[in-house]
């Protein structure tokens, strides 16, 4: 930000790079580098916080299956597998198979649309009750190795197959045999019909690929559907590694560190689960376009992003998420606020805080929930609502815990306040 700017007029051709370097090396020590410095101490200091949290130990497997509603439909009326084909209405397209996808037409595009894309798409209608059964199919399997699975949609899942993977070392081979549906079986030329044995069943290893593979030839053979799966120490490299060899691949990345930031460098931001199109712009308005680049402007995050934002980029920009897998439909937050007359005495403050601790202990407690991140939400005179949060490591499950952290983050609002902190909001 401090480089020349030269789209002023009788700029043109200048030697910029000359330029910068003077312009650099003379604003060392100056308090705008000052101030550029301490914003990335304030960076690294997140960063660090994040690094610590890295955990190597789990083995995450995210599954997806292959242009879902489409192939279903494909199973069931085969001639449309080789003709560009989309399930949905005139209106909206829920998905396309991988043939149509070559003209342009994908979900969420309206049909007529995609119509004038390719004129001789077939489009046909949602069947969800099929869809539902695929599903529940896919979760049988999916229980057998992580019966904590946590089921996305009807097409997706993350398991934990940490503990599988340890009791599957003592799996003989039998165990780790599956049989070939027998329309499935690929025929060789020296078969005869009623023999099929050299191809009738296939024996997976101990490894966490060797679990992937079998998951998705168990799926396939029960639902003659292809999935594709990506297994990885967290859930954020899981799922970018199902996307990474679709259709009907699968991706692992070792929990090794210096690979996993080796990968992520050069990874679009874009594609990271959690970042939509007005974040992607956003970021691409400060040239941020892959991962390695939110490391490199990490000060500029932090001058224009909350710190919830800030760390979400940072996660992404180490390749840290989290490794533990919600139950489907588990609850994910619990809140309470309070509007009153504007308040600025710091006892008042406090006091405000201890009141909001306490009635969320007790709802707390009447959920049986646990907490691991904290936001103090406030809304202050000018009407400018602030959020601050704190992760901690170990779960707040009382009024004592929570007042502690609360306590904390509404010190930090106060001294960061430009003037007299005063609030009318607090949650
Ligand atoms: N779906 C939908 N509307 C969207 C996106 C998806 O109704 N905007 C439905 C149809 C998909 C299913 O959800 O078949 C799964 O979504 P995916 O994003 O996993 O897409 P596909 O499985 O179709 O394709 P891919 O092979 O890319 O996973
Ligand atoms: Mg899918």
């Amino acid at each position: 930000r401090m480089a020349l700017n030269d789209n002023k007029a009788g700029m043109q051709g200048l030697d910029k790079d000359k330029i910068n370097q003077i312009i650099m090396d003379n604003t060392v020590g100056s308090r705008f580098y000052m101030n550029e410095q301490k914003r990335e101490m304030q960076a690294d200091d997140l960063l660090t916080e994040i690094e610590k949290q890295r955990d190597l130990t789990r083995t995450i497997i995210h599954i997806d299956m292959d242009a879902f509603y489409a192939s279903v439909e494909e199973r069931d009326r085969p001639e449309l597998k080789t003709k560009p084909m989309a399930v949905g209405g005139m209106d909206m397209l829920s998905t396309s198979n991988y043939v149509a996808r070559k003209y342009g037409v994908r979900a969420a595009m309206p049909g007529f649309i995609a119509k004038k894309l390719c004129p001789e798409l077939v489009i046909v209608p949602l069947n969800f009750d099929k869809y539902k059964q695929v599903s529940k199919q896919t979760q049988e399997i999916f229980a057998e190795y992580d019966a904590n699975f946590s089921g996305m949609s009807l097409d997706e899942a993350f398991l934990d197959i940490t503990d599988h993977l340890q009791k599957r070392i003592l799996y003989d081979e039998e165990e780790r045999t599956f049989h070939y549906h027998h329309s499935l079986a690929v025929k060789q030329p020296q078969d005869s019909d009623s023999d099929l044995s050299r191809n009738v069943s296939e024996t997976f290893g101990f490894s966490p690929e060797d679990v992937a593979n079998e998951l998705r030839f168990r799926i396939h053979q029960k639902t003659l559907l292809t999935a594709s799966a990506g297994i990885a120490p967290n859930t954020m490299l899981a799922k970018i590694g199902s996307d990474l060899n679709k259709p009907n691949g699968q991706t692992y990345f070792k929990p090794n560190r210096e690979e996993i930031l080796k990968f992520v460098k050069d990874f679009p931001v874009r594609k990271v689960n959690g970042v939509g199109k007005v974040t992607e712009q956003l970021l691409s308005a400060l040239d941020i376009k892959k991962c390695g680049d939110l490391y490199h402007r990490r000060g500029d995050l932090v001058l224009l992003f909350s710190e919830i934002s800030c760390s979400f980029f940072f996660r992404i920009s180490l390749g840290c998420s989290s490794n533990v897998l919600e139950s489907s439909g588990e609850r994910k937050s619990i809140s309470t606020e309070r509007t009153f007359n504007a308040i600025s005495e710091h006892k008042e403050l406090f006091a405000k805080l201890e009141e909001l601790c306490q009635s969320l202990a007790v709802d707390m407690e009447k959920e049986n929930l646990q907490g691991k991140t904290l936001t103090l939400k406030t809304k202050n005179v000018n009407f400018q609502l602030h959020t601050r949060s704190k992760t901690v490591t170990s779960p707040l499950f009382n009024f004592e815990s929570v007042f502690a952290v609360a306590q904390k983050l509404l010190e930090q609002e106060i001294m960061n306040a430009n003037n007299k902190l005063t609030l009318r909001l607090m949650g």
